[in-house]
């Protein structure tokens, strides 16, 4: 049977605009869901034997539920968390989930048919206290390339357990995406943040997420996460998506009315690869199995980016900005 989804009603589309976020519940079926978490499990019993064989890990845990196990080798170890966390894998569930047809039906919806899933795709696990979880008062575009400031990037936050507010789910300032890209620092674990003298006005509202849900937020709206003190994991990814008419490194050829001024970036996010997840212009283009989504992502050549907030703490000794796909390609040479 074809999948039947329809994308936002013309009401949850007006929502999303004049809030800045929109809860859309019941989205990504269990069948997706258990799918992403068998994968990243398998890529959490790969490390797991390469480090006990290394002896930097006593044991396995796999008794443990997928909400707990992480936590337990990481009080062992840093590095199971650190090899998934962010954009460090391109599996293939990764890749089924960006290119899921309800999502890319909610994106389209918001972005225009011709759509690129943004390069930037992270995997949270947040552990209970887990201080590099809880990520500060931002807006995406803070990492954007300014040029891409007035453009829409939607990031769907997409929680693989409920996402509550003892877990450490997410907070927007409602409204507060109208004005422009406010001034953004240094925060911890390279992280930008806004100050709260700089933070927009707006109501602010924690937004609890059920499994199976997706917080939809604008590149402009503020929101941060907050701190997990509950005893599981919250496990989430968070995907964006953008028109093809906008700067993108995917590979695809241009049509007539995307031609960009010559002063565009490379891409909104230049450090990873972007890949066209949808299309009725050019489908040849689609990036459509996980193999090739793998190549694009691995072997992409980090474009360089705007240094717009001029801290040198953004950066990483050695002048790069820290990326997930970055830190995977220095782990493996
Ligand atoms: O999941 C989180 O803790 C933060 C997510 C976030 O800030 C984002 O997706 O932009």
């Amino acid at each position: 049977m074809p999948e039947i989804t329809m994308g936002l009603t013309e009401t949850q589309v007006a929502q999303f605009h004049h809030d800045g976020f929109l809860v859309v519940e019941d989205l990504i079926d269990d069948a997706m869901l258990a799918d992403l978490q068998m994968g990243i499990t398998a890529e959490i019993d790969k490390s797991c034997r390469a480090l006990i064989e290394l002896g930097e890990l006593s044991r396995d845990y796999a008794e443990l539920p997928f909400e707990e196990r992480l936590t337990a080798m990481t009080a062992e170890t840093p590095k199971v968390i650190g090899r998934i966390t962010d954009g460090a894998l391109a599996i293939p569930a990764i890749f089924r989930l960006i290119s899921y047809g309800p999502l890319l039906d909610v994106a389209e919806s918001l972005c225009g048919p011709e759509l690129i899933a943004s390069s930037v795709y992270r995997l949270r696990p947040k552990l209970p206290n887990y201080g590099p979880g809880v990520v500060p008062w931002h807006q995406d575009s803070g990492y954007f390339e300014p040029f891409c400031d007035s453009a829409l990037i939607v990031t769907c936050w997409v929680p693989l357990v409920d996402a509550t507010a003892e877990n450490g789910c997410l907070q927007v300032v409602k409204g507060g995406h109208t004005g422009p890209v406010v001034k953004h620092g240094a925060g911890h674990h390279y992280l930008l943040k806004i100050a709260d003298a700089d933070l927009p006005e707006g109501e602010i509202v924690t937004v609890p997420v059920k499994r199976g849900g997706v917080l939809l937020l604008t590149n402009l709206v503020p929101h941060c996460s907050i701190p997990n003190v509950s005893e599981g994991i919250q496990w989430s990814m968070d995907l964006r998506y953008q028109s093809a008419s906008l700067p993108t490194n995917a590979p695809i050829t241009r049509l007539p009315d995307e031609m960009l001024d010559s002063d565009a970036p490379l891409a909104c996010y230049p450090p990873e690869a972007d890949v066209l997840v949808r299309s009725a212009e050019r489908p040849d283009q689609i990036i459509a199995s996980p193999e090739q989504f793998e190549e694009i992502r691995l072997n992409h050549i980090p474009g360089a980016i705007t240094e717009r907030w001029g801290d040198e703490n953004l950066w990483r000794p050695g002048g790069k900005r820290w990326t997930g796909h970055a830190r995977k390609k220095v782990e493996q040479s």
